[in-house]
This record gives C-alpha cells, sequence and structure tokens, in this order.
C-alpha cells in the first residue's frame, strides 16, 4: 500500500477564475432569476437559457463554521433586461451581522446595497475598487459595462444567504440605464 501523500494542488487566483481544491463553480441563467427583473416583457421576450453570471468559489471549511473565510469570484456578462442591467440576485446574510469585502478585478460595474430600513444606494465597481459591505446591508453587483465584469469577494464561513427577503421585496431601488447612464430608479 502507498500511504504517501501526495502534496496539494496549489490555490490559482489567476484574472476571474478560480483553480483547485475545494473549489465549487455555480452559473445562473436568466430563469434563475425569475422575479428579480423588472421589464416582465422583455423578460418573457429573451431566452431563458441566457447566462447571466458565474461564480467559482473557494470553500475550504463546511457552510456555516464560526471562524473560517470563503472566497469567491463572480463574474457577469454584459448585457440588459429592459433597461436594467444584467446583476446578481442579491442577498442579506442569513447571520444578519455578517458582513463583507467586494472588490474589483475588471470591466464596469455598480454595488447596489440597502440596509434594514431599505435605505438604498451604490458604489461603481472597477479594477482596484474595495467595497466593505457591513452587517445587516443586502447586496448584489449590475454591470453597467459592454464586456465582462468580474469581482472577488471574501465573507465568513457563517454567514450564509438570506434570497428570500430579496425575493419577497426586492430592493427598494433598482439600477437601470437612463438616457445611456447607470440611474439608481426607486421602485
Ligand atoms: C459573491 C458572494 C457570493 C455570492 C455571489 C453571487 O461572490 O457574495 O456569496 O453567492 O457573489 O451573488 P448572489 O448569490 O447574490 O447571486
Ligand atoms: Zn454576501
Amino acid at each position: 500500500m502507498n500511504d504517501k501523500k501526495t502534496p496539494e494542488q496549489p490555490l490559482l487566483f489567476v484574472k476571474d477564475l478560480l483553480i483547485g481544491d475545494h473549489i465549487e463553480r455555480s452559473r445562473k441563467t436568466l430563469a434563475d432569476l425569475k422575479g428579480i427583473f423588472h421589464d416582465q416583457e422583455a423578460y418573457n421576450n429573451m431566452a431563458s437559457n441566457t447566462l447571466l453570471y458565474e461564480v467559482s468559489c473557494h470553500f475550504p471549511v463546511k457552510e456555516g463554521t464560526a471562524g473560517g473565510l470563503f472566497f469567491g469570484i463572480t463574474k457577469i456578462y454584459p448585457g440588459k433586461v429592459g433597461n436594467e442591467y444584467f446583476m446578481t440576485k442579491g442577498h442579506f446574510h442569513a447571520n444578519m451581522n455578517r458582513g463583507e469585502y467586494y472588490w474589483g478585478i475588471e470591466g464596469e460595474g455598480m454595488l447596489i446595497m440597502m440596509d434594514r430600513s431599505r435605505k438604498t444606494w451604490c458604489e461603481k465597481v472597477f479594477p482596484g475598487s474595495l467595497h466593505y459591505i457591513p452587517g445587516g446591508v443586502a447586496h448584489r453587483v449590475a454591470n453597467i459595462g459592454n464586456s465582462v465584469l468580474a469581482f472577488a469577494a471574501c465573507w465568513p464561513s457563517d454567514a450564509g444567504h438570506n434570497y428570500q427577503e430579496i425575493a419577497n421585496k426586492g430592493f427598494a431601488a433598482t439600477l437601470q440605464c437612463v438616457n445611456d447612464q447607470p440611474q439608481l430608479v426607486v421602485i
């Protein structure tokens, strides 16, 4: 029996891709974001398998473990549903007081945040931009450019995701393209 341990492969973070052990990849299509975009007619006229974004994450510990960290790269393709930019679903953390860092890697985007009182604001995402998302603040990112937007994220392994509140009530404002410019429009 060969009981020699093979050395672990190094973890690689190559531009917008994570390579190594404990990496999980997921992809979200228009069908996965049903009910998120506001222009129902535009949504219905698009192919439901349109790819909106891909996420690759490093999960070194079990979800829910206190004291660990997770790392993820999200790649959002350019496009719009009506006037609304392609964006992530958005979530609060299930463990409300857990924060998160996002930072821009490639392309041009907008981080949209909403606190518990539904006050909504945004920050521009670009290569090198750094964003601290405090606990209790819902967050989502929209691609406002014509090319891929990639950003990285790091969050506590016991943060969890709460999508329900966004599914039920959405964000209080949506990022739309108005006269060729991104504008936060209150719903
Ligand atoms: C970042 C992190 C992940 C999140 C992903 C996509 O990488 O915040 O936790 O899953 O963005 O965002 P969402 O889950 O809201 O679609
Ligand atoms: Zn988060």
